[in-house]
């Protein structure tokens, strides 16, 4: 391996895509174990234990992908398959992902690893796997038809390829795309430096933002659907499914968010500003970054951000479109803030009996409301704090920093104990004379036994 990889830097990148010949008598092995996950547990890292160090990523409710190492190179193996992946607790559903879940386990390697891949169709029809934003050769790529021919049900392909620089990168179906994307078929895959003090964080988070479109009662998602998506997910998870980032306070930390839905997504974190050190292209100099609160993630894209954990509490950190915080909705629920709604309502049954009327005092009611919801549906607006309903779902989640936590604590530290006199608190004093409103139209009716 020793001289494998100082033949690689005297080469340099170039010659190094054209080496391939050079590995083909170490594929008498055989093909590795297929390593699968039942559940949406968040895995601890997967730390390296030969070859170069570094600090390995931790995938909220997800996991790496063990590899073995043959002859120098790292060997990985994928397998294409329909899986079932609870979304939150409360509701499964029936996705394609790989090795027994959706997303796809992350990929990690290290800069100047030879890597070969396994990809082992288990679909009822063809795909093929892109590695997206990764230098390779063309016949790598993954494009089904155009990199290759598909990999047809039942049929393994080999992708092997040199990894010429570290970063952050995505791996996809790309064949029938829109199909299998709907579905599920994604990954992250991580490079690290070769350097292991290059750009070294003590926590290192992952996210995947992907959607679904799957009805209230049912399982599959619907793969026609071009952008009404109705599920907003973090690695195939809805808020309250999402775990918490769990930080060490004073700790440098690290959130990787790729974008493989239909639309972007700005990602906002609250009681932080941060730097964008990386994008998918690669890592962003030092004098070329600048401050932020929250960063876009365009589709198809994906921004890392680092931050120092001076600051302990529980921090929202979630997707700035309000509706991408909501599970799956009516989204033909009409606005009915100011309305009547007992007569409105009277009046409405006399022709659909099930009518309820919903949201004439704004939606937060839909919070805390015992409604009956078909089977494997979770409500739009979800979660429980230590003060009360979140009234959130989709792409929702709680950094969470506490002083001295243990370097391998990712597990929910219970919520943060506010310090005396910190928290926002009820006026009980006199009230100066209401000013009135000049737009009387958008206020609450008035309730019975009110002024
Ligand atoms: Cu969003």
């Amino acid at each position: 391996m020793t001289d494998n990889l100082s033949r690689r830097q005297i080469l340099g990148a170039g010659a190094v895509l054209a080496s391939t010949a050079v590995w083909t008598p170490t594929m008498a092995r055989g093909i590795p174990e297929a390593a699968l996950m039942d559940n949406a547990t968040t895995q601890k890292p997967l730390v390296p234990t030969s070859g170069v160090d570094y600090q390995p990523v931790v995938t909220l409710n997800g996991w790496t992908l063990p590899h073995r190492m043959n002859n120098g190179v790292k060997e990985f193996h994928l397998v294409a398959e329909p899986v079932e992946r609870e979304m939150s607790p409360g509701m499964m559903a029936r996705l394609w992902g790989f090795n027994g879940q959706s997303p796809g386990p992350t990929i990690e390697a290290v800069e100047g690893d030879r890597i070969r891949i396994f990809v082992t169709n288990r679909l009822p029809e063809h795909t093929a796997v892109h590695w997206h934003g990764i230098i390779l050769p063309s016949g790598m790529d993954g494009v089904s038809g155009l990199s290759h021919p598909p990999i047809k049900p039942g049929k393994t392909f080999v992708y092997e390829f040199d990894l010429v620089k570290s970063g952050t990168f995505m791996y996809h179906s790309h064949g029938d795309e829109m199909v299998q994307m709907a579905m599920g078929m994604m990954g992250m895959f991580v490079v690290h430096p070769k350097d292991p003090a290059f750009m070294r964080v003590d926590r290192d988070f992952l996210i995947m933002l992907n959607a679904f479109d799957i009805d209230p009662g049912s399982y599959m998602p619907k793969v026609m659907t071009m952008t009404d998506f109705n599920l907003w997910a973090w690695n195939s998870r809805i808020f309250p499914g999402i775990d918490p980032l769990v930080i060490s306070k004073n700790d440098r930390a690290r959130v990787r968010v790729g974008n493989l839905t239909m639309t972007n997504h700005p990602i906002h974190m609250h009681g932080y500003d941060f730097e964008v050190t990386c994008t998918d292209g690669g890592w962003v100099p030092k004098e070329a970054r600048w401050p932020e609160v929250t960063v876009d993630i365009p589709v198809g894209g994906m921004r890392a951000y680092e931050f120092d954990a001076v600051h302990e509490g529980d921090w929202a950190i979630h997707c700035h479109k309000s509706h991408h915080t909501m599970n799956a909705m009516g989204h033909d629920v009409p606005t009915q803030i100011g309305i009547n709604a007992k007569s409105h309502g009277q009046k409405v049954r006399r022709v659909r009996p099930e009518f309820m009327p919903m949201g004439a005092d704004g939606m937060a009611d839909m919070g805390s409301m015992e409604m009956p919801l078909p089977d494997n549906t979770i409500p739009m607006m979800t979660g429980w704090g230590p003060f009360g309903p979140l009234e959130m779902g989709g792409m929702f989640s709680v950094v969470m920093v506490r002083e001295g936590l243990a370097s391998d604590q990712y597990t929910h530290p219970g919520w943060y104990k506010n310090p005396e006199g910190t928290v926002a608190y009820e006026w009980n004093g006199d009230l100066p004379k209401a000013t009135k409103s000049s737009s009387p139209e958008t206020m609450a009716p008035k309730k019975q036994g009110q002024g």
